[in-house]
């Protein structure tokens, strides 16, 4: 069952209202933000997705390149070409060789009222070094004390993996560089040390045994993770039966931590989903949505880029109510609230 208050004014946030990186650069799609609070007021770090012009019967993407002025080099490939596989819109590959379509880089926008926001002109963060060549996407935002932890999709050629940088005030970064190497992404800390502890949910990719599951590790110092544990498979037959992964930083309630999460089924259909975790040990999983809580059904979320998703990494707690804050069809960023109370009352 769908519970969420979709926002009248979806999308909030589209492509055209994202100043491209570099020149002749176009923004494709804005997505997938995580969301925080500062100094009193809401940001998003959101995921901006680019490419250049696209020229008839060739298909070019953008890579990071460091030696080049603007920071990114253009690949072109010709579409009748039979090396080229092209079928996903988000990824293809030449030769075997993977890409993605599209360049992401991070981007800050700031509200007041949170629904109405303002849009930084320049990027935040953009891909750097040889695991980002492919750019930066989907990051997840938690707060401890004064510190903001920023967890992210680092990806390039070897792959994606999850990066983490820490800032305090928006302005310095602190790079820890890879956290969890390929191929892992979906990464959130909980918003306390749980025993001492970080604690964090991620998704590796199991190959040949194993699959896309959400696990739970631990660490003391930001640099060495233990304790992994698998908390959440995919489960046959249902909405979350193709792969899953963590949203925003788990929601602590008197019923234990809450976490809204996504899952995708054969057919590449996007929900969201919750589940509770025990407050002493996140790693048990108490009860978890046997439907989905939000679905794709509004246009903005049935078409687009990649149409029937609804995917978000970043919510703002207020009470009872989180507002959510998701990508639609991977192209556009919007918003709906849910009762925090009639989420946990749906979970079996
Ligand atoms: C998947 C999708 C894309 C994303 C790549 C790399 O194909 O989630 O949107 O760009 O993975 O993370």
């Amino acid at each position: 069952m769908d519970i969420a208050n979709r926002n009248e004014k979806n999308p909030i946030i589209v492509p055209a209202d994202v100043v491209p990186s570099v020149e002749g650069a176009v923004v494709e799609c804005v997505l997938n933000a995580g969301a925080f609070k500062f100094n009193g007021r809401i940001g998003l770090l959101m995921r901006v997705a680019e490419r250049m012009e696209q020229v008839e019967g060739e298909l070019s993407t953008l890579v990071a390149d460091e030696n080049s002025e603007l920071g990114v080099k253009v690949v072109s490939f010709k579409l009748d070409d039979p090396k080229l596989d092209y079928t996903d819109p988000r990824v293809f590959s030449y030769e075997g060789v993977p890409y993605l379509t599209t360049i992401s880089h991070l981007r800050l926008a700031w509200s007041d009222d949170g629904v109405n926001f303002e849009i930084e002109e320049r990027p935040l963060l953009t891909g750097s070094g040889k695991m980002e060549t492919f750019g930066i996407e989907d990051c997840r935002v938690t707060q401890i004390d004064d510190t903001y932890y920023l967890t992210y999709s680092a990806v390039s050629e070897n792959g994606v993996g999850v990066a983490l940088q820490t800032t305090k005030d928006w302005k310095t970064f602190e790079k820890y560089g890879l956290i969890f190497p390929p191929h892992n992404k979906d990464c959130t800390f909980f918003e306390e040390k749980i025993n001492g502890k970080f604690v964090a949910l991620h998704r590796p990719v199991g190959a040949d045994v194993g699959g896309p599951y959400m696990w739970c590790s631990e660490s003391p110092d930001l640099i060495h993770w233990g304790n992994h544990d698998c908390i959440a498979r995919t489960r046959i037959r249902q909405w979350d039966c193709q792969r899953l992964g963590a949203g925003a930083a788990p929601i602590k309630t008197d019923k234990g931590w809450l976490e809204i999460y996504h899952g995708c089924n054969d057919e590449s259909r996007y929900c969201l989903g919750a589940m509770l975790l025990d407050i002493n040990n996140p790693t048990k999983v108490i009860a978890r949505s046997d439907e989905p809580i939000m679905e794709p059904i509004a246009e903005y979320e049935q078409k687009g880029f990649f149409g029937n998703v609804v995917f978000t990494n970043g919510h703002i707690i207020d009470g009872d109510k989180v507002t959510i804050y998701y990508g639609a069809s991977d192209t556009v960023i919007c918003m709906a609230t849910m009762s925090i109370s009639e989420i946990l009352g749906t979970l079996v």
